[in-house]
């Protein structure tokens, strides 16, 4: 069974929005409890970039009718990052086919678009050798590239629907403080009282703009994951790494317009509860790194909607005491944990860039990582 091929070349997981056309893979990968169903696609790329990064193999699957939802990470994270992933991206709107309307066009355009962003692809009926395949997918991802490969309807055999999801007893949110804003610490402050304060080994993978700039000034490390692209993903990531990396503390922190972006991705984290999880929310209330126009984080109260997700524990602060305090209790209690610290915004600020290339940095961290015990 093709099933068994997949596993046998290696592709341990599989994460990605269902499609119909994929019912008997994703039965058998959750059989396996190696299946991940993501919110959205471009949640789905960055899980599995996090699993690249951490040695894992996943793939990634949709319909095509998501690919736009995966086309940022794709291009600004693993084509950025040089990090190879195959995607399995079903064919609705096959000209071949009657389809519903909604899939006409990008059924037309989803070898082409693969084709336009630099990724090779093939179509997948039942003429086609799956070894040539195979080989082809082996020789890309072996060169950093992805592979894409495009299911026609019926390529997979027709299955009833999946096993069903077991709903995990979990307690609930744990809130360590509530404090209420008076005078906001800046973010340079809180990124230094993190690196300070979480065990010498933890990861730590910082979402895009002034954040992973900040990140950097502060003294570049082999430790860290700078996500220059990709708004929105870095929880995501965190988690595919933390999937792989489970005895190890994974360290997220995220901006306020980032985490909104993409704020589904935390019933993920909740879901599959990495005990070592750390996520921050430097929390701005503002696209800072745009120039500081407002987000709409001003009415959002993160604490709880982290408790609605069922984070193991919440905390909001906004002073330096509490922060360590909170740091200090999350790293003795299993997670995932929340803590939010609000700040002040900058107005002119002035951060290097990273000086190496996001490729070097990528390999360095999965270097990093793979030298963990
Ligand atoms: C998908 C995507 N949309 C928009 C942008 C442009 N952009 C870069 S950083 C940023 C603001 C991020 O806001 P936030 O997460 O709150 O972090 P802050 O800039 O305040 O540190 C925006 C809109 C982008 N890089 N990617």
């Amino acid at each position: 069974m093709i099933f068994d091929y997949f596993k046998k070349v290696g592709f341990n997981s599989m994460v990605g929005v269902p499609c119909s056309y994929f019912n008997s893979m994703m039965n058998c990968y959750h059989k396996n409890k190696k299946l991940i169903i993501s919110n959205n696609e471009g949640e789905a790329v960055a899980i599995a970039a996090g699993k690249k990064l951490a040695g894992g193999n996943p793939i990634v699957f949709f319909q095509n009718s998501g690919f736009g939802n995966a086309l940022n990470p794709i291009t600004s994270l693993i084509q950025t990052n040089k990090i190879p992933l195959l995607f399995m991206v079903s064919l609705r709107g096959d000209k071949l086919l009657r389809d519903e309307p909604q899939h006409l066009i990008m059924g037309k355009i989803t070898k082409n678009l693969f084709t336009s962003i630099g990724i090779r692809s093939e179509i997948l009926d039942s003429s086609k050798n799956v070894k040539m395949i195979f080989k082809k997918i082996k020789d890309d991802i072996s060169e950093g590239k992805s592979f894409a490969l495009i299911v026609k309807k019926g390529f997979f055999e027709k299955t009833k629907n999946l096993t069903k999801f077991v709903k995990k007893k979990i307690p609930k949110t744990y809130f360590l403080t509530k404090t209420k804003s008076v005078k906001k610490i800046s973010r340079r402050n809180v990124i230094n009282i993190i690196k300070k304060n979480v065990p010498t080994k933890s990861c730590i993978i910082s979402s895009t703009g002034f954040l992973s700039r900040e990140l950097y000034s502060l003294g570049d490390d082999p430790r860290n994951f700078y996500m220059v692209g990709a708004m929105g993903c870095s929880c995501s990531i965190s988690l595919g790494v933390a999937m792989i990396k489970k005895n190890h503390n994974v360290i997220c922190i995220d901006g306020d317009g980032a985490l909104l972006m993409r704020l589904g991705s935390m019933s993920n984290i909740s879901h599959y509860r990495p005990k070592k999880f750390l996520h921050f929310l430097i929390n701005n209330e503002s696209h800072e790194s745009t120039g500081g126009q407002f987000s709409n984080a001003i009415n959002v109260n993160f604490g709880q909607i982290a408790s609605g997700f069922n984070y193991a524990s919440v905390s909001v602060c906004d002073d330096i005491e509490t922060l360590i305090s909170s740091i200090s209790w999350c790293i003795k209690n299993d997670g995932p944990h929340f803590i939010e610290v609000k700040v002040k915004k900058i107005t002119d600020p002035d951060f290097p860039r990273p000086s190496e290339t996001p490729e070097f940095n990528a390999r360095r961290f999965t270097n990093y990582l793979s030298n963990l015990e």
